[in-house]
Formats: C-alpha cells, structure tokens, sequence
C-alpha cells in the first residue's frame, strides 16, 4: 500500500529528482507487474474518431467549403494554444500568471481541444514530469511509440500513476473557480464546445452540408490531439539533446511546428518552469511564446519565468550533448 506522499510544490525544479527519491520510500518505487487492462469504449472511439477525421480530410480537397476549412485551421490553432499556453504553460508549470479575461480564454479554447479538463490534465503532467518514463509516468515513453502516442488512453493506468499520483499538490488548481467550474461541468461544456458549435457554425453560416461540417471539425479535433501526442512520443525518442544527454526527451522541429512551439522538449524537461518552453528566439517555431508575449504586452499576461543565458551555459556545458552550438539553439530567431 502506497502512502499518502505530499510533495509540496506545483512548480517543477531542476533537482526534483533528488528531493523525491529523499521523500519517497525505496519500496514504493519497486517495479511493478504491467498489466494491460484494455478499455474497448476508447478504442472504439478513438478508432471511429480517426476515420470520420481521414474522411473529414478528404472532404476538406473535394467538397467542403473553404470557409470551412479555414474555420478547422483556426480552430485548431486555438484549442492548440488551449493546451500549450493553457494547461501546459499556465497551469500545470504555472510558469506564469494571467489575469481573469485571459483566463477564461484558455479555458474555452481549452474545452475545444477535448484532451479533458485542465485540472486532470495538469495532474497527469505534473505526474509525467516528475516521474518522466517510469511506471508512474501516464505515457511512459520507454513503453514505445506507439503507448507513449495513443496507447496509454486506452488502457487503465499503471497502478504507479495512481499511487504516486496522489502526492501530486493540485491544491493550486482547485483554488481557481474557472477551473473547477471546468471540471464539474466538463462533460457539457465540452461536447458542445467541442463537437456541437463548430458543427453548427458552417451548416449556418454559410450553407455547409452536416457531413462536410461535422467531418472537417473531426479533422480538426483530431490533428490538434496528434500533435499534442506526439510530444510524448517523438519527441521523447528522436531529436538531440544540447541540454541533458541523460534523459530522452529531445529537441524535435517537426513536433514544435506542429504543436505551436511544444516540440523543443529536451529543453522543456530541463527547464520546465520557462514559460518559452525553449531556447529559441521566441517567435522562431513557438506561436505559443508570441501568443503569451502579446498578452504581456497588454498586461494579461504577468511575472513570465524564464531561465537566465547564464544558467543555460553551465547546464549546456554539465550535462549537454554538444549540439548546442553546431545547431545554434541558443540563437536568438
Ligand atoms: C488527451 C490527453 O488526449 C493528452 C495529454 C497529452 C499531454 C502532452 C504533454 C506534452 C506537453 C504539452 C504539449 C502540448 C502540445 C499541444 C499541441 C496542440 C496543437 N494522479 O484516469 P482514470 C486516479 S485526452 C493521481 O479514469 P483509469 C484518480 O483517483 C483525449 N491520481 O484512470 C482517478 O479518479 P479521479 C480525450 C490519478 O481508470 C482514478 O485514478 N480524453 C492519476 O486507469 C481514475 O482515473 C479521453 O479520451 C494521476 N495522474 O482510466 C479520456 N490518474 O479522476 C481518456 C488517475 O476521480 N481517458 N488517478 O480523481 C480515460 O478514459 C481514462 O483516463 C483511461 C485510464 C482509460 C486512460
Ligand atoms: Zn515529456
Ligand atoms: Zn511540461
């Protein structure tokens, strides 16, 4: 039986590791037997959900309207930012603050990204960086591509997750009413947000046919959901490592242009509290960094953390793989 461990902070630190294995017992960390427990209703979703999106593609070159596609390409920018300035960025690092209105922006563009409320997907990051690739690790990346991907939403979770899951500090979280009010009524809010709106916004709009609106939107909902997963994925297994050559986590341009900048993960995973989420010159391949700039500026957006040049330089130089200078990631665009 696991105990209920209380590891006091939200924020993640670059010696996180060393103060859990001071507050964990050696026994609680013992691996476990993987049981894969399946769980058909995902599958079957998941599965209907990626042809109606293929076809939804389809759709998108032959008979769709171009209103249409350029409502899914925006909507997906949107709930992208949802989840990277949103809940990654804002609330499971809180690596920095937002005012009300800005808050309530992420939140709806968040509930049109359907990857669950922001106050469970932020205990399952807090999880995933702190016990990165272990069984406790929700989408523990040396269980391979495709269960770090897909596979982990369709099977119940390693009991690791839930037992030292528990000592995850959400209390932040549960102190903001918008989020709670996310959470309890999760369920409307995002079949509607999600689904039910930009469904209809064509169909009414501009005379869109069902099947063209409805499909198109299952594109968008689907294309935002790989992007994101394949930062658990490919970016935690392909890419260099000019920050720390010990963990896997890894540098990935083709995720960062997919997923608004979250794709430069070997960073992230050194540095998890920088609200960049990179190096890079911040318009460089992270419209997630200029969408939080912006806010900045007109005072939405306030007390951004961010890592000092100085402090980048030992950690590059300590634990990098090299390829900091032949690959200029610290250059600044
Ligand atoms: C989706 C999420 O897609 C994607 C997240 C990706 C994260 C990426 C991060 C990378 C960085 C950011 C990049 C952004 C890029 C964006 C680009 C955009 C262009 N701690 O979960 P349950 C306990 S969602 C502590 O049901 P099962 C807890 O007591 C897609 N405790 O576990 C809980 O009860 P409660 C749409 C935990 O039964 C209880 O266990 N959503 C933790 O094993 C049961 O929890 C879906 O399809 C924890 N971490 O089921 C839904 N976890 O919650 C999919 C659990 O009441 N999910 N507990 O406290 C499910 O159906 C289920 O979760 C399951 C596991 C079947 C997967
Ligand atoms: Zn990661
Ligand atoms: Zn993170």
């Amino acid at each position: 039986m696991a105990p209920n461990i209380s590891i006091p902070t939200g924020v993640l630190h670059e010696n996180d590791d060393e103060v859990i294995a001071k507050i964990i017992p050696p026994e609680v960390v013992k691996p476990s037997e993987r049981k894969l427990q399946l769980v058909w209703k995902n599958i079957i979703l998941f599965a209907y959900l990626h042809i109606a999106g293929v076809y939804g593609l389809y759709l998108m070159f032959t008979s769709a309207k171009i209103l249409t596609s350029i409502l899914a390409i925006i909507l997906y920018q949107l709930s992208g930012l949802g989840v990277t300035a949103g809940a990654h960025r804002l609330w499971a690092h809180r690596s920095y603050k937002a005012n009300v209105p800005l808050r309530l922006i992420l939140t709806v563009f968040n509930t049109l990204a359907f990857e669950n409320s922001v106050i469970e997907w932020s205990r399952d990051h807090r999880v995933h960086h702190k016990f990165s690739e272990t069984d406790a690790d929700p989408h523990n990346a040396k269980r391979g591509f495709f269960f770090s991907h897909v596979g982990w939403l369709l099977c119940r979770k390693h009991p690791d997750v839930k037992s030292k899951g528990k000592g995850i500090d959400m209390s932040d979280l549960y102190e903001d009413p918008i989020l709670v009010f996310q959470d309890r009524y999760y369920m409307i809010l995002m079949p509607l947000t999600c689904f039910v709106l930009p469904t209809l916004a064509p169909m009414y709009l501009w005379n869109e046919t069902f099947r063209n609106a409805f499909c198109v939107n299952i594109f968008r909902y689907i294309l935002t959901l790989n992007s994101t997963w394949l930062v658990n994925s490919a970016a935690h297994i392909y890419g260099h490592k000019p920050y720390d050559r010990y963990i896997n986590p890894s540098e990935n341009l083709t995720v960062s242009l997919l997923a608004l900048g979250e794709g430069w993960h070997n960073y992230h995973h050194t540095f998890p509290w920088d609200y960049k989420t990179s190096e890079l010159g911040k318009y460089s391949v992270n419209f997630s960094a200029a969408f939080i700039d912006f806010f900045a500026k007109i005072g939405w957006a306030y007390e951004l953390k961010t890592v000092s040049e100085e402090m980048i330089r030992k950690r590059v130089e300590r634990t990098g793989d090299g390829t900091h200078e032949v690959w200029g990631w610290g250059d600044k665009d």
